[in-house]
């Protein structure tokens, strides 16, 4: 029963199990191991942010104070904006890596990265007032600059905010939150956890949201942004997802992390005649690329291939005993994972010199060396497949059918060229509403759980999901990510998806394809004329984990956005903050948290917002 209570995902059950059996560690053996968790952490009241501390607020035994004199309110809020600045960190780091990319493209010294998407590079250059009448490359340069200047501007402003409707960008400045600079709020935010500095939590916690916007609007917007550009904008495509899209008599490779300028490059080195031929000298029948995480999300949307599953499916994947490598790049790779691929042959290879992880093997990427990089990568998988042990191979079932690729340009050409057939029904009400659902797993929350029980009951409410990162892997999964899963959708959407022929779950992307979701709020809002926080339309995290999580439910709210957290953040030791988060913001950015671990209640309560936001537009 163990494997019961773990994960909802049918083939990651056997895989538990097999695992339990064999020894192998998993994410939920180390959950368990670390029970009971600190009590003073998970109510965020403890501080060791210097060394007069560490510090637990203790009312009880009269320790209301840190040394430093922080109370309750202070230390959760300042611990949170830590959390936040560091996911926002994270997508931007990835964003401006991109954009140093496109620069390096724009120079002409990258190494076999091209302009896949010219209409979108000279559509956004113009945005930026950047002349379109010359070559791609020599545009392609001026934006990447154009776009590096977003992270340290001098402007005061960062452009891409314009593309919020004029009533978010007005709520934005009123508020003081608008952000300057991407780095700029990031910075600002660590400045303000010293100590000595912020000592008003609400104070705080609005830099949060500048800083927050600083990531959904300006870092995680570029690296969307500019990955189409470098790889192409992403079409409907159809492939296959779970543990069962491993193959027995192919080398597989699994590409895990977030930036697809290693993905990609590895896709072109598998596809090689050369890699083909060497896998076939090595016994292989061919070369089976696998995606994991947003890395997989971004190969994909954008190439069709297939997934072998989600956060918690990492550790799986390698339990199959077929796994020959897989690559990493950062964020969200489980640094046990050496540890987890000693059991078998499986190779992981890190590739970033932010990201180096003992035990693995180490090839560094960078767009200078991407192509001769990539073939050594390939090569080492490939050379890897005679070592596979056969009778440790254990591949748990058959992959289930997917289509993804739904960027906001696809979605608007499914619909006929605008977005003005989505608007018109959820006007009518055949459509009630959009909901966003992302973010990661959690062992809090049973693995998938969240996820599909939430998407499942919006569809049955004619509520349309979009869906980025792991979430979106959660419903592939499920099986709601295809067309025919329209027979759980409420009579309304589910007429509308026949029409257009689409899934009532639309796989939007990775997490800094949350973008793309910003983006679509900005389209529908300018549609009707109104503001995001106007919109009858909601976020939700069911299972969220990471400090990116946190980065992305702040810019939804900020933006306008009533996002619902499915595990508490570690808040509880401040009644303040938390009627902050769930109250307070109404009145700063019409939109506010809202936490409730159960799906279903999680569903109601969306639900209602919607109803209660039809209302309020008179439809
Ligand atoms: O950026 S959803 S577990 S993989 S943090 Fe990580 Fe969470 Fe997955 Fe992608 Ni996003």
């Amino acid at each position: 029963e163990k494997v019961e209570e773990r994960t909802i995902d049918e083939l990651a059950k056997k895989t538990i199990e097999h695992c339990l059996k064999e020894g192998i560690e998993t994410v939920w053996d180390r959950s368990e191991m670390q029970e009971p968790q600190c009590k003073w952490c998970s109510t965020g009241l403890s501080c060791s942010r210097c060394t007069m501390g560490p510090c637990r607020i203790i009312p009880e035994r009269n320790r209301v104070r840190g040394v430093c004199g922080a109370d309750a309110d202070l230390i959760v809020a300042r611990n949170l904006l830590d959390m936040l600045t560091t996911g926002a960190a994270a997508h931007s780091d990835h964003g401006r890596e991109i954009a140093e990319t496109l620069l390096l493209v724009g120079k002409g010294e990258s190494s076999g990265y091209t302009i896949k998407d010219t209409e979108k590079l000279f559509a956004i250059a113009e945005e930026y007032n950047i002349p379109t009448d010359r070559a791609a490359i020599e545009v392609a340069h001026d934006l990447a600059l154009a776009f590096l200047d977003e992270f340290g501007t001098i402007k005061g402003e960062l452009e891409l905010c314009r593309r919020a409707p004029d009533a978010t960008y007005a709520i934005w400045e009123e508020a003081g939150i608008l952000p300057r600079g991407i780095d700029r709020e990031i910075v600002e935010a660590m400045h303000r956890v010293h100590m000595g500095v912020g000592a008003h939590y609400a104070n705080m916690l609005l830099h949060g949201l500048r800083t927050a916007l600083g990531d959904g609007w300006g870092g995680s917007m570029i690296g969307t942004e500019v990955s189409d550009i470098l790889f192409g904008t992403p079409t409907p495509v159809e492939s296959m997802m779970n543990l069962g899209v491993i193959k027995e008599d192919q080398v597989n490779i699994t590409l895990h992390g977030h930036n697809p300028m290693l993905s990609e490059m590895i896709v072109e080195a598998a596809e090689s005649e050369v890699m083909q031929a060497l896998a076939k000298k090595n016994g292989a029948t061919g070369i089976n690329l696998i995606g994991l995480c947003c890395t997989g999300n971004e190969l994909l949307m954008r190439r069709g291939i297939p997934m072998a599953g989600n956060h918690f499916n990492q550790e799986l994947v390698i339990a199959t005993g077929a796994l020959d490598a897989m690559i990493v790049d950062y964020q969200c790779i489980f640094p046990s994972l050496p540890r987890t691929a000693s059991c078998f042959h499986t190779k992981i290879i890190s590739t970033s010199q932010k990201a180096k992880i003992p035990g693995s093997y180490y090839v560094e990427f960078s767009p200078e060396n991407a192509t001769e990089a990539a073939e050594t990568i390939v090569m080492t998988a490939v050379e890897n497949f005679k070592n596979r042990i056969p009778e440790r191979i254990f591949i748990p079932g058959k992959p289930v059918a997917v289509t993804a690729g739904f960027s906001v340009e696809a979605i608007t050409k499914a619909l006929g060229g605008t977005l003005q057939p989505l608007v018109d029904a959820i006007a009518s009400g055949k459509i009630r509403g959009a909901v966003g659902i992302v973010g990661c797993n959690n062992p809090k929350i049973k693995h998938d759980y969240g996820h599909v029980t939430l998407a499942k009951e919006l569809i049955k409410h004619d509520i349309l999901c979009v869906e980025t990162g792991c979430a979106a892997v959660a419903s592939g999964k499920a099986g709601l990510l295809t067309p025919d899963a329209c027979f759980l959708a409420g009579d309304g959407l589910k007429g509308i998806c026949k029409a257009v022929g689409i899934p009532p779950v639309l796989h939007m992307g990775s997490c800094v394809d949350c973008s793309r979701i910003l983006v679509l709020l900005a389209a529908l809002a300018n549609t009707l004329g109104v503001g995001i926080h106007q919109l009858p339309v909601a976020g939700a995290a069911p299972e969220w984990y990471s400090q990116k999580a946190v980065s992305i439910g702040a810019y939804f709210v900020a933006s306008g956005v009533y996002t619902v957290l499915g595990p508490m953040p570690n808040i509880s030791g401040s009644p303040a903050v938390i009627d902050l988060l769930t109250n307070g913001l109404e009145g700063v950015v019409n939109a506010k948290f809202a936490v409730e671990p159960d799906p279903l209640k999680a569903a109601e309560l969306i639900i209602t917002h919607i109803e209660e936001k039809r209302k309020a537009l008179g439809i």
